[in-house]
């Protein structure tokens, strides 16, 4: 059994869909990123970044010894359960693809999903009089991304030719691109590749999932020290005297 520690955000989606996607057995629990889940000791313990998602993997195989295996980062999360099932990714031995997948994996980590994930803050929560050039800074990243990803589908329905976890990182943060104020019009591969694995049953099912919870905390950045003006402080247990 897998536990998916959880939000129906689109870091979360991506852990969802690949449980979704390879049937593992997985419980997933829910985190209440708006009231402060994300900086318990325990889940600390699992996700030093206080970010979700994360799982433990209470039956690992046998070549990680005894005990349960914790996961953190959307990237390492898919790469784990990717060898875990042999399933969406490109075998070890293979080189070449295994190098392809890589570069995908890190471009979606450490480009569009940041990028993004900004763009959101500045779209949806800024405070009025700081958001114009955060979000144009942004929507700029986030379209250059686009057609980073378009020029890449030119000849490929998905990101590595047959679909892998390197679709499966992409894709939740294209899913939205509307919510952000960005278009697809430009960018005809990457609309219909979104609509291809929109269209799985387990992406629907893990967008699916805890559905009701998504609108939940959405303040702006202004008022909410949980979710937006966080520091080093922010990782430290509560004392009384924090709360004086
Ligand atoms: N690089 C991380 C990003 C994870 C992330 O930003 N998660 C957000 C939800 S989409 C989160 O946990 N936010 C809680 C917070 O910022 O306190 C990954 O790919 O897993």
């Amino acid at each position: 059994m897998i536990d998916l520690h959880y939000a129906p955000t689109p870091n979360g989606w991506k852990a969802a869909i690949m449980l979704e996607e390879t049937g593992l057995a997985y419980r997933p629990i829910l985190m209440r990123l708006s009231e402060g889940d994300q900086f318990t000791p325990e889940f600390l313990s699992i996700s030093p970044n206080a970010k979700i998602p994360a799982i433990v993997d209470h039956t690992p195989d046998t070549v990680w010894g005894d005990g349960p295996v914790t996961v953190f980062e959307s990237g390492a999360l898919l790469l784990y359960l990717a060898d875990k099932t042999g399933q969406f990714a490109p075998p070890k031995s293979d080189l070449r693809a295994r190098k392809e997948l890589m570069e995908w994996l890190f471009w979606q980590v450490g480009n569009q999903g940041p990028m993004a994930g900004q763009l959101s803050h500045f779209r949806n929560y800024a405070p009025e009089v700081d958001r114009d050039y955060g979000f144009k800074r942004y929507l700029g990243e986030y379209d250059r991304n686009l057609g980073v990803l378009e020029s890449r589908l030119d000849g490929r329905d998905y990101i590595l030719g047959d679909f892998s976890i390197a679709d499966i990182l992409a894709f939740p943060w294209a899913f939205i691109a509307k919510p952000l104020d960005a278009s697809l019009e430009a960018f005809p591969r990457v609309a219909d590749w979104r609509a291809r694995i929109k269209e799985r049953p387990a992406v629907q099912r893990a967008i699916d999932l805890h559905k009701s919870e998504q609108n939940r905390g959405q303040h702006r950045a202004d008022n909410n020290t949980i979710l937006f003006n966080q520091s080093a402080a922010s990782l430290r247990p509560k004392t009384r005297d924090d709360d004086a």
